[in-house]
């Protein structure tokens, strides 16, 4: 049996609500960077918009390990910064070369290329910062799993690993096992650590990591293979990115292996096992803390952007 999430939360609220909080923590986030100008450039894809579903999982993961998800609210940035100077880099002339992203030009089109360069570079070491001197009452044995787990989803281990087989793989024939390594790393790596950094500021058991472990490998993959349904079936001005762009690229997906309606199938299962691992830390009615977690696991999978 799937965990199921409470009538009585609502989910919506919630999310707004987070959204607004982190949106307000972003914001404050950046300081006195100076050039001006390279603070300029960071601003502008950090605080374009966008989902904010790594942050707000972070906070999730440290509200059901029973903390203040206000000590998390640093990590949870830092996760934001990585993911956004991620899309950056990955919108460049020499990855994906796309003009479009969060519903404005990219930032090398604005900026130009070396400036989107050392943007994401600057986003990437103020990420490690804000966990190591900016995340008071937090212990520190407790930030500096935090950043161990921070480098290995950022590094060769996580998204630069699965960026490097992903650009490698272009135009070539690949099978279902190379496509979930290359999703694994590229996205799964990230929101691993979302919920795994929240989990370790606060404090969580090691039984709960290991499950939200499972949790995040669950919801990672489906969350790229909508990513891929997305691809083919939204609009550029839905999706605030160019749509169509695997096809162009002539990348395989989800969609191109399985076909859209087993896509889905897939998708579903994940999460519904990603939900199950979650089970034993439900409340047996209206799951409690975890319900977040649970209702953030389907709202993957029925997204339309
Ligand atoms: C991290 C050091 C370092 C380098 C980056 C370019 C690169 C190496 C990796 C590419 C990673 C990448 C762009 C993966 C795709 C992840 C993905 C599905 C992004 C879309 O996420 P959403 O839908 O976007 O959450 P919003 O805009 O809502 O935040």
């Amino acid at each position: 049996m799937t965990a199921a999430v409470s009538i009585q939360f609502d989910f919506p609220a919630y999310l707004e609500a987070a959204r607004l909080r982190v949106e307000a923590a972003l914001a404050d986030s950046l300081g006195p960077e100076k050039p001006e100008s390279l603070r300029e450039a960071m601003r502008y894809s950090l605080l374009a918009g966008g989902k904010r579903l790594r942050p707000i999982l972070c906070l999730a993961a440290c509200e059901l390990a029973g903390c203040d998800s206000e000590l998390a609210m640093p990590t949870g940035i830092a996760l934001e910064m990585i993911h956004t100077m991620s899309l950056i880099h990955d919108d460049l002339p020499a990855m994906d070369n796309d003009d479009l992203r969060r519903g404005r030009p990219t930032n090398h089109k604005v900026y130009g290329e070396a400036k989107a360069i050392l943007a994401g570079d600057a986003l990437l070491t103020r990420a490690f910062e804000m966990v190591a001197l900016r995340s008071p009452g937090v212990p520190a044995e407790r930030l500096l799993a935090v950043v161990g787990e921070l480098s290995l989803a950022a590094g060769a281990p996580g998204l630069v690993g699965g960026q490097v087989v992903d650009l490698e793989c272009e135009g070539k024939d690949v099978d279902l096992d190379t496509l979930e390594y290359i999703h694994l790393h590229k996205t799964g790596a990230l929101l691993r650590a979302c919920v795994l950094s929240g989990a370790l500021v606060g404090g969580a058991s090691e039984a709960l990591q290991a499950a939200l472990v499972s949790y995040a490998r669950g919801i990672g993959l489906a969350f790229q293979i909508i990513d891929d349904i997305l691809d083919v079936t939204a609009s550029s001005e839905v999706l605030g990115k160019t749509a169509g762009k695997d096809l162009t690229a002539d990348k395989t997906t989800y969609p191109k292996l399985l076909g859209l309606e087993q896509s889905r199938q897939r998708a579903a299962t994940l999460v519904a096992e990603a939900k199950q691992a979650l089970a034993p830390w439900g409340d047996g009615a209206g799951d409690g803390k975890l319900a977040p977690l649970l209702a953030l696991a389907d709202y993957i999978t029925s997204r339309d952007r």
